[in-house]
Parts: structure tokens; sequence; C-alpha cells
């Protein structure tokens, strides 16, 4: 930890070398460290060290759509630290989390029983994921390991979750670790075919006929669970094609096979209903959630599960664990605590609802970017959307760079991968800011060229 000069973030009392930061460039981000970061939240802005105030475009990571430093979380919060401020998960429980698991069965599509609960959302996948597996042995069918993710698709950053996961640059350092068995679905997203749409696109129901050709290749009783995201959020708000997800669940049942779908960007109102499952009418037999559930406050994941699955493993001797699974943190009483205060928040401020209004402002909004220099696609659902851009000849993501700093310069806070622009503002936000957000990103592509 030799340092040979005096790096200009030590004058403010932050030295940056001991952390190592997740997805981000770290040797960039340590050059001028400052502007990038955050020292309070309130409402839906952010305010930097150096006191800049800054809209927060994707609601933190997605996560925090009631807007920061809630006085109800907040309190809740408190309170349960000085309550209980933690509990065994094995072998023992506490009040709130039984009453948690019964209040997102009631949110839930009909047809839902149980909830399993981790800390994350990659935690929620690989659970998910171990329990596709472990139900169709207990159900005496153990010859079904296969598990089917989708490319593009995110599923956090778990051994399981990249491995169904499609994202390139996530995988290939860690090849070898890779679970085996693995296949995945074509990605539904065509420019020619669907680039500007609005909401979902008409073309692409078909694609969910690949799985008949997976099915076909491997065998039905090889295939264990189908896992994708209803709209794929880290991909770059990828929206499922009319009629797709709909074929994916015929397909599945007729052969047997467990559909998963993981909501941890889409759980909680992103899409202007508590699921995607009911926002598209399809109802999976397994959900992984996180985030939203305690507006980001305190960690959280979880996966909502049918009464079948849950069932399969109540067999055996009453006093035997039925499935080996959990974690120190699972039903963390905090986090139960900050859960119920957000589902509560969500509740008697009606912001399910109030995402549900705002989304045609965000579509008319950002689709006026059509046209602006640069511009390749525009994708929205919900209060979701992306702007993805042409890069820079030779130089991919380096647009996106540009337009994410100059947004900072405007009081943005917007959310860059590779070249594409993604917002999901928070659910308390006014269609003045929505309109803001968007004229000042017109402003940082026209200025970033
Ligand atoms: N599944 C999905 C669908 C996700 O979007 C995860 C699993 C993993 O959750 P955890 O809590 O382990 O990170 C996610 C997370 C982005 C972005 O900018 C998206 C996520 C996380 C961070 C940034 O798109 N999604
Ligand atoms: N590693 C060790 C050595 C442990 O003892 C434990 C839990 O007891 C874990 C990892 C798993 O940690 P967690 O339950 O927080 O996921």
């Amino acid at each position: 930890m030799k340092r040979e000069t005096l790096a200009p973030e030590q004058a403010a009392g932050v030295r940056t070398e001991a952390y190592w930061m997740p997805f981000t460039h770290n040797r960039y981000f340590k050059k001028n460290p400052k502007s990038r970061i955050l020292a309070r939240a309130e409402g839906a802005y952010y305010t930097t060290l150096e006191g800049k105030r800054l809209f927060d475009c994707l609601s933190g990571l997605w996560c925090c759509p009631l807007g920061h430093g809630h006085p109800k979380i907040a309190e809740a919060v408190a309170n349960q630290v000085k309550e209980l401020d933690y509990s065994p998960a094995f072998q023992m429980g506490h009040p709130k989390i039984f009453s948690l698991a019964e209040r997102i069965v009631a949110m839930a599509p009909k047809g839902m029983g149980q909830v399993f609960f981790g800390n994350s959302g990659s935690e929620a996948v690989d659970t998910a994921l171990k329990i596709a597996v472990a139900y169709h042995r207990m159900k005496g069918e153990a010859s079904r390991t296969r598990l089917i993710g989708r490319e593009r698709g995110y599923h956090g950053v778990g051994i399981g979750g990249i491995s169904v996961g499609g994202i390139a640059p996530n995988r290939k350092m860690f090849a070898p670790l890779l679970l085996p068995g693995v296949d995945h679905l074509p990605h539904t997203y065509n420019a020619a075919e669907m680039a500007f749409s609005r909401g979902q696109p008409k073309w692409g129901a078909h694609l969910a006929e690949e799985l008949e050709r997976i099915v076909a290749l491997h065998d039905a009783s090889s295939i264990a669970a189908v896992i994708v995201e209803p709209m794929q959020g880290s991909g770059g708000v990828i929206v499922p094609p009319v009629g797709y997800l709909e074929k994916l669940r015929g397909i599945c049942d007729k052969h047997g096979i467990l559909l998963i779908f993981d909501e941890v960007i889409t759980g909680f109102g992103r899409l202007g209903e508590p699921f995607g499952a009911q926002r598209f009418g399809v109802t999976p037999d397994m959900i992984c959630f996180a985030k939203i559930v305690t507006n980001g406050v305190i960690p959280m994941g979880g996966v909502i599960v049918k009464p079948a699955i849950h069932d399969a493993f109540m067999t055996g001797p009453e006093t035997a664990v039925e499935l080996f699974h959990g974690y120190t943190y699972s039903g963390h009483p905090v986090a139960a605590a900050a859960a119920h205060a957000a589902l509560d928040v969500i509740q008697e401020e009606g912001l399910i609802q109030r995402a549900r209004e705002l989304a045609p402002v965000l579509e008319g909004a950002v689709h006026s970017l059509k046209g602006e220099p640069g511009v390749a696609d525009i994708r929205n659902i919900g209060l979701a959307a992306a702007v993805e851009l042409d890069p820079i000849i030779g130089k991919p993501g380096l647009r996106g760079l540009k337009v994410f700093e100059r947004g900072m310069e405007e009081g943005m806070l917007y959310r860059y991968t590779g070249d594409t622009i993604a917002m999901a503002p928070p659910f308390i936000s006014t269609h003045a800011e929505i309109e803001t957000m968007i004229e000042k990103l017109r402003a940082a592509i026209r200025a970033a060229r």
C-alpha cells in the first residue's frame, strides 16, 4: 500500500486504494473520485461529497423507487435494531418474517404459496435453481437437471446465476466454473424488426419456440427449469414481444419443465403491477425478487414458489430438515422490518399506481429523443427505459461514458452500460422531473459526439 504521491482525494479525507469496487473501472474512478462519491440522499436526489445534487435516474441500482430517507422505513429499521437485531435463521423464527412471507404471497400472482428468503438477487437465483433441481428429484425425476437460461439475461453473479446468464463479459473470465448442462434460449432483440417500439414489440413471439428445439435436442426428461427475466433489465431494457412469455409458459407446461421468472428488477411495482407476472398475465412456478422489497435500505432477496413445489419437500420424518439450504441472514429481522415498512409505504402512498401513471409520461418523453445524433434505439416499459447509442467507431462504451459524465454535470445520475443509457426513475418522481431527466439527456447526447 505504498503511495508515491498524495492523491487529490486524500485532502478530502477519502482514501480509495483499499476498496476494490464492484463492476467499476477502478483505475479511472480513482483518478478523480470526488465527483462520484455520494454523501447523502433524500427523496429522489443524491448529494455528492462536493455538494452537487443529482437526480436519481435509476432509483439507486433499480432498488430505491420510494425515495431515499423515507421516515417510515428509517424508523422501522431503528426500532427493529433495538427490539430484535438478529434471530438465528435455522430452526428459529421471529414474527415479522412469517407475516412478511404471507404479505409477499398476497401481492404475488394467484397460485403462489411460500417464500424462501436470502439477501440478494444473486442468492435468490441460486436458491431457485437449487430448488428446481431438488424438486424434480423429490418427485422421482432425478434426471431433470438441465437448466435453460437466455442470451443477454442477467441473473446475478453467483456461479448458478452466471451459468444461466447470457452476458459474455460476466461469464468468459470464469468459464471453467460455469455449471455443466446449461443451455440458452436466443434473446428476443432484433433491431430491424423492433427498434423504437413503444412497450412490447409486436415481432418476436415465435422465438419462444426455440425452447421446443432445445427440448428436442436434450429430451424433456433431462430439463429441470427455464429461467428468464420477464423484462431484461441489465441487458438494456429488452421488452418481451407480445405473446412470447405466454408461449414459453405453454411449452414448459407441455414438457413438465418449471418456469422461473427472475423479477429482481420487475418485482414490487416497476412495471405498474406488483410483479411482471401480473403485468404480462403469465404465472411462473417460481419468482425471484430482491431490491424494491426493502426499497434497497437493507439487503433482502428471496424466491416465491407454488405450493406444489414446497409440498414436494414435505415428506420423510417430521423431525428431519427438508431442504438443505439457507443463509446466516435469511429472513433477517432488520430486513424484514424494512420490507414491512416499504410495503406499507407502497400501499399507503399508492406507489404502484403512481408508477403506472408515470409510465406514459416517461414513454412520451424518452421517445422524443428519436432522431438525436447517434441514437440507435429507444425501448421502454412501465417506469423503465433505455436509449441505445451508436458506439464511437473503434471505442465501444466511450459515448456511454461521455453521456454519463455530462449527465452528472447536468445534475443527473444516469446508468450507463456500454453505450446504453438506462433510466428507472423513482415512483415518487414528478412529471416535471421525468421531463427534465430526458431533456438533460438530450443535451448530454448532443454534447457527447
Ligand atoms: N437478477 C436480476 C434480474 C437482476 O437484475 C440480479 C439478479 C442480482 O441481484 P443482486 O442483488 O445480487 O445484485 C439482478 C441485479 C443495472 C444493474 O444497472 C442491475 C442489477 C444490479 C446492479 C446493476 O442494470 N441487477
Ligand atoms: N463460510 C463459512 C466459513 C461459514 O461458516 C459460513 C456460514 O456459516 C459461510 C461461509 C456462509 O455464510 P452465509 O450464511 O452468510 O452465506
